[in-house]
């Protein structure tokens, strides 16, 4: 076997730290080298070590790919420069007049994207509640191509029970995509599933550390495989070298950061459920979860997002404003902790009917639960909670 390569018994922390990394063969560094040539050169038109253009393909992307597709026990990885250039790569799978069905709660990033920019392409989208699997069967139609999810959801935390609908999708012809961000390859696995793609916007948990903006594909099925590596290329969304190093570096510590937030978060809901100005808290984990059931089936531990809903907008933004550990900022997954209104950040841009009717409320505050000690966290809920509540 050579360095670099998957041992079929190895676990997730060692795939993480050593496939597509082993020492560099020419100077023996146990660190991969952020290649950041953009070209190579032919020893004859054609004839190459791998690589010709680094937009086609890069050593230090390789190695990332590598990783990232064995952390999802997927033949194929492609990586992106953004979670939505990957997201906008696979809907190009599709042709004008294709049907999409979209999971009604997803981050308003993507809901932006397919109503407001591929849809002009003659992509048809519509949404469903797809916790009721039953649902997708009323949203389908002759042309539905693709149905898209997130589970848990962003910023609602509901789940989609993803073999139910990948079953109904296949019966129909479908592809069925999730975005795996909010679970991570650590605690769910959507092609295990029956998923066709999983995406990331590896932005998030995979890079840690918020200091890198990447998204990533992985899927088992070579034909798509190649027609998703010829549009990764024709388009051009790709990620840089440095950011596949990042990234690179951020999943060695992936499976240690998720299970301590994951403590985290349970522990940071529980503390919010039992407090008098809290009216609702969503996590998987959380007995109280409508779907708790099917998160023990699906997931392997709830994952570090939390959100609560308080009475009024007013008293959301003044809490939030009050915080000092959980830092009043967008985007998620990373060490430090972070709280946001998802009404007034990151999905702003859904009409505000649209996101109310889904149960994205006014008072709703969404948090990213990072690795600080949990008492500094519960803590300081604790005392924005008190002057707000
Ligand atoms: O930001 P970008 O890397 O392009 O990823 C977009 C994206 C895709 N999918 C999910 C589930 C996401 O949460 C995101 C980005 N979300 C945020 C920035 C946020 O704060 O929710």
């Amino acid at each position: 076997m050579a360095d670099g390569e998957a041992d079929p018994r190895w676990g997730f922390a060692t795939r993480a730290l050593h496939v597509g990394q082993g020492p560099d063969p020419t100077t023996g560094a146990v660190v991969q080298p952020i290649h950041l040539a953009t070209t190579y050169r032919q020893s004859a038109v054609g004839v190459h070590q791998g690589f010709e253009y680094s937009r086609s393909g890069n050593p230090t992307r390789h190695a990332l790919e590598e990783c990232l597709a064995s952390l999802e026990s997927a033949r194929h990885c492609l990586t992106f420069a953004s979670g939505l250039a990957a997201t906008t790569t696979v809907l190009l799978l599709l042709d004008a007049g294709d049907h999409v069905v979209v999971n009604d709660d997803v981050y308003g990033g993507t809901a932006r994207l397919f109503t407001r920019v591929l849809s002009r392409y003659g992509l048809r989208f519509d949404s469903a509640d797809l916790r009721d699997p039953g649902a997708l069967r009323e949203a389908l139609t002759e042309r539905t191509r693709m149905v898209w999810l997130e589970s848990p959801t962003n910023p609602l935390l509901r789940l989609v029970d993803i073999a139910a609908v990948a079953e109904i999708a296949r019966e129909r012809g479908a592809l069925t995509v999730v975005d795996n961000t909010f679970a991570t390859p650590v605690l769910q696995n959507p092609l295990a599933l029956g998923a066709d793609i999983a995406v990331h916007s590896s932005t998030k948990y995979l890079g840690g550390h918020s200091d890198v903006v990447g998204g990533a594909v992985m899927l088992d099925d070579d034909a798509l495989a190649v027609s998703l590596r010829f549009h990764q290329n024709a388009v051009g969304a790709v990620p840089s070298p440095f950011d596949c190093w990042l990234l690179l570096r951020g999943v060695k510590t992936l499976s240690l950061r998720v299970r301590q937030q994951c403590a985290n978060a349970l522990a940071v809901a529980r503390f919010l459920e039992g407090h008098a100005a809290v009216q609702a808290v969503h996590h998987p984990g959380l007995e109280s979860h409508p779907q708790h059931a099917l998160a023990v089936r699906q997931m392997s531990g709830g994952g570090g997002m939390v959100s609560f809903e308080v009475d009024t907008e007013e008293r959301a933004l003044e809490l939030l404003s009050r915080l000092r550990v959980f830092l009043l900022a967008e985007s998620l997954g990373a060490v430090e902790s972070l709280a946001e209104h998802p009404g007034r950040m990151t999905h702003a841009s859904i009409a505000a009917e649209e996101r109310r009717r889904v149960g994205v409320g006014d008072g709703l505050i969404r948090l990213s639960v990072g690795v600080e000690d949990l008492d500094d966290l519960v803590r300081d809920l604790d005392q924005a909670l008190a002057v707000s509540g």
